[in-house]
């Protein structure tokens, strides 16, 4: 047996003396230690030799195993850090080099009126909610006293997506929607997308933004819908604007209105903006139909409420002087860059 372990170590020396890189010092672990190997062998003879030899040919077989991993994870580590060393000595880092330029994102400008619109809105009491962009035919018209062969219906060109879906035609979905989850007193705006297969002018597009209000409770008069306008403008514009009320029809209020502003673009001389009149219609609105009180299960005895549907895009025309609608969806950055501030 001692014999054995003798040849063994020298054969080890031997072979750790060519150890060069890593990939031979695994070899050689491999070979010596695995459980296949010659030491787990001489374990196995050991039951062989004359029990009183055993414990001291025991002992001479674990200190060579020792001394075998003593020294091939030296060897291990040793290999190891020179190979990180040559990868850091091959690897330049020139940190003269200019940094990566980062971009930073922009709100779009119709974005930035929205938010300033939500909040002109709700320092007035109103919270936000939101509808979704594709709906069925019920909450879009059905619901808003639109019947299935109403007239009134061609008034907005729907997309449809599948019989009964639709793209909404105007955030005025959210109106049934919200008297399903709440009773009044209900005073929310809704902000979103509306789609209309309309041709595409300079103040009219097939899609673009509204914010829906709706106000309901025990009380609630024209007044209060004129007030909550003009107060809305003042802020939002920041001066006198003129504005006049424009009877209308929307299957859903009654009476019915259209707000129009004089043309802030040509000052009420006329232009391509205002379609050469004068003024520029910017929002629907009116106090809100019976019938529609009671699919929402409201009693039109004991409350009244007010709605209207703004048109964000328009506003904005005015305010900056835009001359065409088209510009907001081009994405043309020479455009858009003139409103980095948010
Ligand atoms: C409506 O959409 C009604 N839902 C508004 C309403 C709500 C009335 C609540 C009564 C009560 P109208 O189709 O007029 O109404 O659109 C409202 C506003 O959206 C318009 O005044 C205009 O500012 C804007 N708008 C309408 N169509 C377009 C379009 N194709 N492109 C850009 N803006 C549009």
């Amino acid at each position: 047996m001692q014999n054995s372990i003798d040849a063994l170590k020298r054969e080890f020396d031997c072979d750790i003396q060519n150890a060069k890189d890593l990939k031979y010092i695994e070899e050689i672990k491999l070979k010596y230690l695995s459980k296949k190997g010659p030491i787990q062998q001489l374990m196995k003879e050991l039951k062989d030799v004359p029990s009183e030899k055993r414990p001291e040919c025991g002992k001479w077989i674990n200190d060579l195993k020792v001394a075998i991993t003593e020294q091939v994870e030296l060897l291990h580590t040793r290999f190891i850090e020179e190979e990180e060393a040559n990868l850091l000595k091959n690897e330049t880092i020139d940190i003269t080099l200019p940094g990566k330029r980062r971009f930073f994102g922009r709100k779009h400008i119709i974005t930035q009126v929205l938010d300033e619109l939500l909040n002109i809105f709700s320092e007035n009491g109103f919270s936000v909610q939101y509808g979704p962009d594709i709906d069925s035919d019920y909450y879009n018209f059905e619901a808003l006293n639109f019947s299935h062969d109403h007239p009134a219906r061609d008034m907005q060109d729907t997309f449809y997506l599948s019989p009964g879906m639709l793209l909404r035609t105007h955030t005025s979905n959210i109106q049934a929607r919200i008297m399903e989850t709440e009773k009044p007193p209900i005073r929310i705006v809704a902000p979103g997308r509306a789609y209309r297969n309309e041709t595409i002018t300079a103040r009219s597009h097939v899609f673009f933004h509204q914010i829906e209000g709706f106000f309901v409770d025990r009380g609630v008069t024209f007044a209060d819908l004129r007030a909550t306008m003009d107060a809305f403008l003042a802020k939002f514009f920041g001066k006198d604007v003129e504005t006049r009320f424009r009877p209308s029809y929307f299957p859903f209020v009654e009476p019915g209105l259209e707000l129009d502003i004089r043309c802030l673009n040509c000052a009420g001389a006329g232009c391509q903006l205002c379609k050469q009149t004068g003024w520029l219609e910017i929002l629907g609105a009116g106090m809100i139909h019976p019938e529609v009180l009671k699919n929402g299960d409201i009693d039109p005895e004991v409350f009244s409420g007010f709605a209207f549907g703004l048109g964000v895009e328009r506003l904005v025309l005015l305010k900056y002087g835009i001359k065409d609608i088209r510009l907001f969806t081009e994405n043309d950055l020479r455009f858009l860059k003139q409103w980095t501030s948010g």
